[in-house]
């Protein structure tokens, strides 16, 4: 029997955060670090056992080596059916779908999704549940719990399964089926979308430049936008996923994808700029001669999403993350839908998704997908607006500008303060928190706080509780600064600060972001004091 049961020591720091276990390269590469996590889910999620199991991940430093262990140990304990991508390439998004179309009792996502990859950088692994959502936090933490006194692990011993053929071989009593990474995710999306209106929106002239940063979504691009769509070959870049993602970083923003700004400003620029993240679930927009902002994109989707194929029979409900700005909240509220506000992190929606009272959901960090998934979609995203595009026969400028003057504009930005101490991070929640009361009231400039707080959420669907989600100073609808801490870095910590101001009038439209948040940044400094606080001259990115 090569099935072995091995002794192990617990490791006391395997906590899921924001968006599963995410570390160095070199803690998981330390003697049974990543098994101990692996048993510790096999342990607690008894319901895997005799079902099937998707496996797969964004194809950084690492991903082979984790996923060959991911598959023995399945194999170990009692998994019936192992499904991996081949090469050991899936996309979050593709894996989600998966798990739902094998009816699998579960998925391993190995990616730390946007970190830098690279025997420097990150790894990562988000556990699935069925249906397809992340392990929501009382699961996280039950496996946390597992994995603090855990002292063997089951593992299939000298597997060493071939990634790169398509096809079904045995391990033990375990099958293992490699499949193609893109198949399954291109027909989803096909359903959703109508692929011939915007195939022929491409043979009018229609031009788009997708970036895929070397990470995953390369495959899943160039098959749907290039082979199924008929875009012309080069409107998908760096399209190959590296190890390392061509030293890049890929996360889809202003900083990391300034070159996409440039060229959307540029005379020859393409209708449609998109990219998204390492692992394929974020997305970011700009058309020609302006960036959409996640959360814009989000209500400009909600206002158009009715007349595509999938959502034709109308939208159930709509959600974001709590500092998300609210302008979807706008739309909700003109079309008569229900609206949620929930934590940070996709988990959140999960359950929203799946008792039917969300069709479309975002966040501000570049994240957005609809019930046909439970992850965020970054390419879905992007077809989504092709074929918005291609409907409307309108321009990316001209959409916004006209969802602006009939809803208003939210200015939006988000400042980073990447790797602090994390005792100094601390101290400047704390401080502020400690403060929110003696807020309420306060005038400055032309707004008044109405309120401030430490947002919690309860979970419509099971009653859940999740606690210090953030502190929120709001200054009714016209703005609102949030602070929160990170929680998916792997050194220090960060601290987030997300400014949002609303404007309605006609000749308040059209400012620059900076400009027109500056003065709500001198109140956030005014009350936070960040930079003195960290000894920072600012913050290390601004998307
Ligand atoms: C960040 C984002 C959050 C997102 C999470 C995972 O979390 O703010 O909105 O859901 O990353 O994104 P945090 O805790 O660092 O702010 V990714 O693309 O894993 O998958
Ligand atoms: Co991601």
């Amino acid at each position: 029997m090569p099935v072995r049961v091995l002794p192990t020591q617990p490791y006391p720091d395997q906590k899921s955060g924001t968006a599963g276990l995410r570390k160095k390269v070199t803690v998981f590469q330390q003697p049974h670090y990543l098994e101990n996590f692996l048993q510790a889910i096999f342990d607690v999620e008894t319901a895997l056992h005799g079902r099937t199991l998707i496996i797969g991940g964004d194809g950084r430093y690492h991903n082979r080596v984790a996923i060959q262990t991911a598959v023995a140990m399945a194999a170990g304990n009692g998994i019936a059916k192992v499904i991996v991508g081949q090469g050991g390439i899936l996309s979050t998004p593709a894996a989600s779908n998966l798990i739902r179309v094998h009816d699998a009792a579960g998925g391993l996502l190995l990616t730390a999704s946007h970190n830098p990859a690279g025997p420097d950088g990150d790894f990562g692994i988000k556990f699935n549940i069925a249906g397809g959502g992340q392990a929501p936090e009382a699961l996280t933490g039950r496996i946390f719990e597992a994995s603090k006194t855990l002292g063997r692990y089951r593992i299939f011993e000298g597997a060493n399964v071939d990634l790169d053929r398509l096809g079904t071989r045995m391990l033990g009593d375990t099958v293992i089926e490699v499949i193609d990474s893109v198949d399954d995710y291109a027909r989803l999306q096909q359903t959703l979308f109508d692929f011939d209106l915007i195939r022929d929106w491409f043979t009018r002239g229609g031009r788009i430049c997708f970036d895929a940063m070397h990470a995953v979504t390369g495959p899943y691009a160039r098959r749907i936008l290039i082979e199924q769509l008929g875009a012309p070959e080069g409107s998908v870049i760096n399209a190959i996923p590296l190890e390392d993602f061509g030293g890049g970083h890929p996360d889809p923003n202003l900083i990391y994808a300034k070159h996409l700004l440039d060229l959307a400003m540029s005379p020859d620029a393409p209708d449609l700029i998109a990219a998204s993240d390492g692992d394929g679930d974020r997305n970011m927009i700009l058309g020609r001669g302006l960036f959409i902002s996640p959360g814009d994109s989000l209500a400009m989707l909600a206002a158009h999403l009715d007349r595509l194929p999938g959502y034709k029979s109308g939208l159930k409900g709509l959600a974001r993350s709590m500092p998300t700005c609210r302008a979807v909240d706008v739309v909700a509220k003109a079309r008569g839908l229900e609206c949620h506000e929930t934590p940070t992190g996709w988990k959140f929606f999960a359950n929203l998704l799946d008792a039917n009272r969300l069709t479309l959901c975002g966040e501000e960090s570049f994240g957005t997908s609809s019930s046909h998934a439970r992850e965020k979609d970054g390419l879905w995203a992007v077809l989504a607006w092709a074929n918005v595009l291609a409907v409307t026969g309108k321009s990316v400028q001209q959409i916004a500008s006209e969802h602006w003057a009939q809803y208003g504009r939210h200015y939006y930005v988000r400042h980073d303060y990447d790797e602090l101490p994390t005792a100094t991070a601390n101290g400047i929640v704390d401080r502020l928190r400690k403060a929110l009361p003696s807020l309420v009231g306060g005038r400055h400039g032309d707004w008044t706080v109405s309120q401030a707080d430490e947002f919690s959420y309860t979970d419509p669907v099971d009653g859940s509780v999740a606690t210090a989600q953030g502190l929120r100073i709001v200054f009714g609808d016209a703005a609102r600064i949030i602070l929160r801490l990170s929680g998916t870095g792997t050194e220090g910590a960060t601290i987030r600060l997300y400014l949002e101001r609303y404007e309605r009038a006609a000749d308040r439209l059209g400012w620059t972001t900076t400009d027109a948040l500056a003065p709500l940044a001198a109140i956030a400094d005014k009350l936070i004091r960040i930079n003195e606080l960290s000894g920072r001259e600012g913050p290390s990115v601004v998307t």
